[in-house]
């Protein structure tokens, strides 16, 4: 599997992030949450980012120095094999945090009509996936158009500040048979009332993709009006041309490590 590994810098850590971070210089370092995307041409819609708030992930020093980066440590041992972080081969783990901690982290989003995003929980991240930092954009995809809805409403259940979810989705590629907010058009029709809802949702991501891919049109960014198609690797070529991402490659039905 090809991904986008997204740099989310780290504008500002909460509270309880910094008990993990004693032994990290944060005037000196720039850290980044990586996020795992299939889909660089939705980056303009993003409006949180998700961790697993059970999650473990750790702190590894990325290729350019004073840079690190945030995802588990099954992602930086690829990375690490891939040439990404600072020495080939060698994943030297700098500390590690709980996804819990991370939740409120205001963060920068490359090309998102928001600059400054928060991060939230979703119990859904797989730590058997990408780097288990997952960039949100609930208009194209209905997982993330799921928990944000969820998350809204139980805000103060799940201990979260409104203000951390403020952001609506935003219309971005405009499609023929699911208009331009895809994933709200699909939870609407499949009936999903929340992220518990997997099984419909595996189907609304499935009909998603499908249908952004091969008859979706950007609405929006340098390459509005083009097929999504077309547009989809020049999104991701520019982001990388200007160092926001990097391409981070999983082999398929990789072996899970002991490490985790
Ligand atoms: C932004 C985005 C926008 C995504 C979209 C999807 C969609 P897949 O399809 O199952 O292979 N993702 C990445 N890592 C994880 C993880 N560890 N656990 C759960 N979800 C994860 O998964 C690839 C997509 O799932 C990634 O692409 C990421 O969300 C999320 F409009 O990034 B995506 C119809 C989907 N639309």
């Amino acid at each position: 599997q090809e991904y986008t590994g997204l740099k989310m810098q780290v504008l500002n850590f909460p509270d309880a992030a910094h008990e993990s971070l004693t032994s990290i210089d944060l005037s000196i370092n720039k850290i980044y949450m990586i996020a795992a995307t299939l889909r660089p041409e939705t980056m303009y819609g993003q409006t949180n980012c998700f961790v697993g708030p059970n999650l473990t992930y750790g702190i590894y020093e990325g290729l350019v120095p004073g840079e690190l980066y945030i995802c588990t440590r099954r992602a930086a041992s690829n990375m690490a094999f891939q040439g990404l972080l600072r020495e080939r081969g060698v994943v030297k783990e700098l500390g590690t945090i709980k996804g819990q901690q991370l939740v409120g982290a205001r963060i920068n989003a490359p090309l998102s009509v928001y600059r400054e995003v928060y991060v939230l929980p979703m119990e859904s991240v797989l730590p058997t996936k990408g780097t288990g930092v997952v960039t949100s954009v609930p208009s194209g995809s209905p997982d993330d158009y799921a928990t944000l809805s969820e998350l809204r409403k139980k805000a103060e259940f799940y201990n979260l500040n409104p203000e951390w979810m403020k952001y609506d989705a935003v219309p971005i590629i405009n499609t023929p048979s699911f208009g331009n907010l895809t994933a709200e058009f699909l939870c609407k029709k499949l009936k999903i009332q929340s992220p518990k809802d997997v099984k419909q949702l595996a189907e609304a991501k499935e009909l998603a993709y499908k249908e952004d891919f091969y008859h979706g049109v950007m609405i929006i960014g340098d390459y509005n009006g083009e097929k999504v198609e077309v547009a989809k690797p020049k999104v991701r070529q520019d982001l990388i041309k200007q160092g926001l991402a990097f391409v981070y490659n999983e082999p398929e039905g990789q072996v899970i490590s002991r490490s985790g």
